[in-house]
């Protein structure tokens, strides 16, 4: 691809939205990027683009500028549907995401891992187990592992809906899709539509390259038939043909050329809490074990891995409670599964912004594991309504007080846990903001109960 002299327009001014504006500036491109928020609001990187000569619109986005140019480029977090970009569509412009440009200059091979929920810890995961690059979603956009990225190495990408949304080329030569439940319904409309973006991740794929899917996953399992690939499943509950399952305490990995199935390692050395980290394991151990990685090598990488930040972290116990940080547990079916990691005595807080999710799944694992829930944010009344009856609520309002409420009911023994099922950015800025404070706030306690 020839930037130079061309007219390119980057929607979003983010963290993807910076990084491509720079990355297709230093090509040689005329680059304006368009966000929504005012000039104050973007305060700091105005300067930074200025110097760079990357003109800015700010405070929303003007038609004419989107008209005047020979590509745009979309941050993931922009919908589709802007009015703008229908409009320019129309005129045949094209649109590419951040994701697909970078991918049109990223050299060497690719593991991709996209998924509802597990793919930031398996991208962590199989970064570590590969000594490789890690980027897209996790929070590194794709386009800044271009320039560092080499012919002979992997890396290891984690792709979410909105990214798979804009692909045209995307090609991983290992795809992973972990999971899929429902989620970002307020973007994507239907659920149907979330899965064909899903499915986007292996569209490209041919007989060269493989597929991992959960075989314990029905949306996942039925993938396999719309394959062009080498399909491989991983499961923790029963044998597969090809790919990672879990057999008498061991997870094993087996392929048609291995034959008979070799052993990775033992389920109780997984450092991870949680029956869903046990898959991601198996996921990254199968992707690792594909792109020719010894089992000895995926043993030690993952027996000393950390869980990663905000996604069932553990923070402190004061007073004999375990408070734990999954800020990441932005859906339903994300936070089901940081209840189901701990038998029993849970305090739970939920809430934030709600993406039109169903919070009465939930129900029968509040019964069965939670003491007491604490809502929190603009979605509080909506879960309040979906888990009447089935579990005592205090309407907390804030993270401050739901904190303070929960550690004050929470007797030794007991669980403190943010697993709020909903995005945050009705409070906060993202998810790691909200997790940071829960931290701080948790932390902060300790400090007074030592003292006192
Ligand atoms: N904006 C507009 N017009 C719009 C919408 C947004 O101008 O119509 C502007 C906003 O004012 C803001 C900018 O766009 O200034 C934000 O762009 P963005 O939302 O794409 O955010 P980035 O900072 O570029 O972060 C994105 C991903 N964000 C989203 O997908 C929402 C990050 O994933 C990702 O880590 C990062 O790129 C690097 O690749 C975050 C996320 O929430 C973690 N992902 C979702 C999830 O995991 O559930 C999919």
């Amino acid at each position: 691809m020839e930037f130079k002299g061309k007219k390119v327009l980057v929607v979003g001014l983010g963290k993807s939205g910076l990084a491509a504006a720079l990355f297709l500036r230093r090509r040689g491109a005329q680059v304006t990027v368009s966000d929504v928020r005012s000039a104050e609001q973007l305060g700091k990187d105005i300067p930074a683009l200025l110097e760079e000569g990357i003109a800015v619109e700010a405070g929303g986005h003007g038609l004419l500028t989107f008209r005047r140019q020979d590509l745009i480029v979309v941050s993931p977090g922009v919908p589709l549907n802007t009015p703008e970009l229908v409009q320019v569509r129309r005129f045949g412009l094209p649109i590419l995401g951040e994701l697909e440009l970078a991918f049109r200059f990223l050299k060497g091979k690719t593991i991709a891992i996209t998924g509802s929920n597990g793919k930031t810890t398996t991208t962590a995961l199989t970064g570590e187990i590969l000594n490789a690059p890690v980027g897209g979603n996790i929070g590194i956009p794709v386009i800044a592992l271009v320039d560092e990225s080499r012919d002979d190495a992997w890396s290891v990408l984690e792709v979410s809906s909105f990214q798979l949304e804009t692909t045209e080329h995307f090609r991983p030569d290992i795809a992973v899709v972990l999971n899929v439940t429902p989620d970002h319904l307020d973007r994507h409309g239907t659920f149907e539509n979330y899965v064909a973006a899903k499915e986007r991740i292996f569209a490209n794929q041919t007989a060269e390259d493989a597929l991992v899917l959960n075989a314990d996953d029905d949306v996942t399992q039925r993938m396999a038939a719309r394959a062009k690939s080498r399909v491989f499943w991983f499961s923790a509950k029963r044998v597969v043909r090809q790919g990672a399952f879990v057999h008498e305490g061991a997870i094993v990995f087996r392929s048609s050329e291995l034959g008979a199935p070799e052993f990775i390692l033992k389920v109780e050395n997984v450092p991870l809490k949680g029956h869903h980290n046990v898959e991601n394991v198996l996921a990254a151990a199968c992707a690792a074990r594909l792109a020719g990685i010894a089992p000895e090598t995926i043993r030690a990488a993952v027996e000393t891995f950390k869980a990663v930040e905000h996604r069932l972290e553990y923070v402190a116990t004061i007073n004999g409670v375990d408070y734990y940080n999954d800020s990441k547990a932005t859906n339903v079916d994300a936070a089901a599964k940081a209840i189901a990691a701990f038998p029993g005595g849970i305090h739970l807080i939920l809430g934030g912004k709600d993406k039109n999710s169903d919070y009465r799944q939930l129900r029968s694992l509040l019964e069965e594991r939670v003491k007491a829930v604490y809502t929190i944010g603009a979605a509080a009344e909506k879960i309040e309504a979906h888990i009447y009856g089935a579990v005592p609520v205090v309407h907390a309002e804030t993270l401050e007080n739901a904190v303070t409420k929960a550690s004050e009911a929470a007797r030794p023994g007991e669980i403190v846990l943010l697993a709020p099922a909903c995005s945050s950015f009705d409070q906060f800025e993202n998810y790691e903001h909200r997790g940071q404070v829960f931290k701080d706030l948790v932390l902060a306690k300790q400090g007074v109960w030592q003292n006192a």
